[in-house]
């Protein structure tokens, strides 16, 4: 298990240039399709909860827990890529949220519900896709003293650009250590504005699924 801490930024023109200046090295280029899923009336969004596939890859992200103190222009989210402990963390979301249609309808505690199916499991969690789009990304690593810092430059399939400054941190490691090799790297790109920058998924929702993008929007969850 790791901690993402993340910073999301407006790309503009010169970014790659600022980026050489700064010391950042290509690392590569590669395009990937990712899927989400959530049940139809959002009970893992509406928790934060984001469970995606990523080119067969599973991942789940949910809000990590830290001392480090709040700071509203980097995110934290604690991400799981094992299968097992997905499948068990979302299980776990569904059946506390739906225990008592569930027991109406003849299931209990100890129905399991997982099974090794490619993907019997979503359906058997009443799991459905609601965002699927593709991703240009262009990777910069920028080595510090106190570790690597990656820059992703992304661009999706429905016309969307971001950058995003981010320090994967081993669990229990240094927050607040990320949080300041962060700030220091968007002082150095000229990255000034106070605003939050809308990832894929903000933008992504706010165009196609509109229902959705609201519901969270109310929870304050974007
Ligand atoms: C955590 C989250 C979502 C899941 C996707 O996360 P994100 O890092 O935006 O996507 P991506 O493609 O860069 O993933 P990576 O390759 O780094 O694994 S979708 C929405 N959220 C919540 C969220 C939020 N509330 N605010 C911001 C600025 N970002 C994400």
């Amino acid at each position: 298990m790791t901690v993402e801490v993340e910073r999301k930024f407006v790309c503009d023109a010169e970014i790659m240039r600022k980026l050489q200046d700064i010391g950042a090295e290509c690392v590569g280029e590669r395009e990937f399709g990712d899927q989400y899923f959530d049940s139809p009336d959002f009970l893992l969004t509406l928790k934060d909860f984001w469970l995606r596939c990523r080119d067969g890859q599973w991942e789940l992200k949910s809000p990590a827990v830290s001392e480090a103190p709040a700071e509203t222009l980097c995110t934290r989210y604690r991400e799981i890529t094992s299968l097992p402990v997905i499948q068990s963390e979302v299980s776990k979301i569904i059946r506390e949220s739906n225990c008592s249609q569930r027991k109406q309808i003849g299931q209990t505690e100890d129905t399991p519900i997982c099974s090794t199916g490619d993907t019997k499991w979503l359906n058997e969690l009443g799991l459905v896709c609601f965002a699927e789009f593709r991703t240009q990304r262009c990777s910069y690593v920028l080595e510090r003293e106190d570790g690597a810092v990656r820059v992703d430059l992304d661009r999706a399939d429905f016309g969307y650009c971001v950058g995003e400054i981010e320090v994967l941190v081993p669990e229990g490691g240094d927050v607040n250590a990320a949080l300041q090799s962060i700030t220091s790297i968007a002082e150095q790109l000229g990255l000034n504005s106070e605003k939050k920058v809308k990832g894929k998924m903000d933008v992504f929702l706010q165009r196609n699924r509109p229902d959705h993008y609201n519901k969270l929007l109310s929870a304050h969850i974007l």
